[in-house]
């Protein structure tokens, strides 16, 4: 079972008049912030509720709703709202006041603690939630990896995020997601860095030689269509060597310790990067196909052309990291001059 901890702060305790909005086009919170963090004053609840064509009840409720979840806000009956603090507040509101996105992050459920926000999506996908929703947790208590290993997940210290899409693909294309998850994990978070990223095949970000992100795609299918595909980030972004566990000491990093000059890893501002950049790059992937994202990974890839050993069950093979395909498979020469496509959930890849 899910802990969820405390109440789910996905709506701030809103209740939204439905009368009042489009499905897929919601006033939300995070609206209200972009409006009042535009302005140095008072903004009028005339004002707020006129631009948003909103009822002055639902500009309250949503005012409310950024005050529960941290925001300083003064409210003079006179004058109307005003920001205290432009400070964000990793939530809900801050993200979706920072995103440029049509469909992804619409819907976004914010929580302190849940063993793991691609459970918790799980289960909301099954519900009908829509494309784009999402899922994030300050803190996993039970993240996890592939082939069922741990993901740390450490209160205050990354994003821990699910994306729920629902991509008119066929299942053996999916594959291809994960790529195009980490070029957009990689566009977001490269500006910040002293380094450049690179992706490891098939799903880890790395800083000079260190695991910075992970990605856990999973899948619901029928036999020719995909139901939901969930991309799960988790992003170190604040740790320290320290907060690791010391088997992950020398293998783990965060973007605090990578910033270049000026940088800052603040994650409202990641979250929501990573959002608007996913948002781009699938768009463009279910327009154009997977050539342009493809070239871009095989840019981004510290994987192709190494020399990579194949740890599969019992057996371990080396090979020479050849090319990744349009399905997203790697191809590998194999020591005997054979050539094998590969799956990510069938293997792990090592190299040093
Ligand atoms: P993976 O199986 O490729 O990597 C898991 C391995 O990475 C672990 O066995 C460990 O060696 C190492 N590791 C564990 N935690 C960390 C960490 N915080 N930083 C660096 N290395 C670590 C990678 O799987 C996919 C991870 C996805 C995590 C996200 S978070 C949001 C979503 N919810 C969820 O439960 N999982 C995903």
């Amino acid at each position: 079972m899910l802990t969820l901890s405390p109440e789910p702060l996905d709506d701030g305790g809103v209740i939204i008049d439905k009368k009042e909005m489009k499905r897929n086009d919601p006033v939300s919170s995070g609206d209200i912030l972009s409006l009042l963090a535009a302005r140095d004053g008072y903004v009028s609840g005339a004002f707020l509720s006129r631009e948003l064509n909103i009822s002055r009840t639902a500009v309250w409720k949503r005012i409310a709703a950024l005050k529960k979840e941290g925001y300083l806000i003064d409210a003079s009956t006179k004058k109307g709202y005003r920001l205290l603090s432009n400070e964000a507040c990793y939530g809900k509101s801050g993200i979706q006041s920072l995103l440029k996105t049509e469909s992804l992050g619409l819907d976004i459920r914010f929580y302190e603690s849940v063993e793991s926000t691609n459970n918790l999506l799980k289960s909301l996908a099954h519900a009908g939630a829509a494309h784009g929703t999402v899922v994030i947790a300050n803190e996993q208590t039970r993240g996890r990896g592939r082939l069922g290993r741990a993901w740390e997940s450490m209160a205050d210290k990354g994003i821990w995020m699910s994306v729920l899409l629902r991509p008119p693909l066929h299942p053996g294309s999916v594959q291809t997601i994960t790529l195009a998850v980490a070029v957009a994990v990689c566009r977001a978070i490269e500006p910040l860095l002293d380094e450049k990223p690179g992706i490891k095949w098939p799903n880890d970000i790395l800083i000079g030689g260190r695991k910075v992100c992970g990605i856990l795609t999973e899948l619901s299918a029928e036999a020719e269509r995909v139901s939901w595909v969930i991309a799960g980030i988790g992003l170190n972004t604040h740790s320290s060597l320290e907060d690791f566990p010391p088997e992950l000491r020398n293998k783990a990093t965060s973007l605090e310790l990578h910033l270049r000059q000026g940088g800052s890893a603040d994650r409202t501002r990641l979250a929501a990067e990573i959002l608007n950049q996913l948002e781009s790059v699938y768009d463009s992937f279910l327009e154009n196909g997977p050539d342009p994202m493809l070239m871009e990974w095989r840019q981004r890839s510290i994987t192709l052309g190494r020399v990579v050993e194949l740890v599969q069950g019992q057996e371990t093979l080396r090979g020479k990291a050849l090319d990744i395909g349009a399905d997203g498979r790697l191809k590998v020469q194999l020591e005997d001059g054979s050539v094998r496509e590969l799956f990510s959930g069938e293997i792990s890849l090592r190299y040093d």
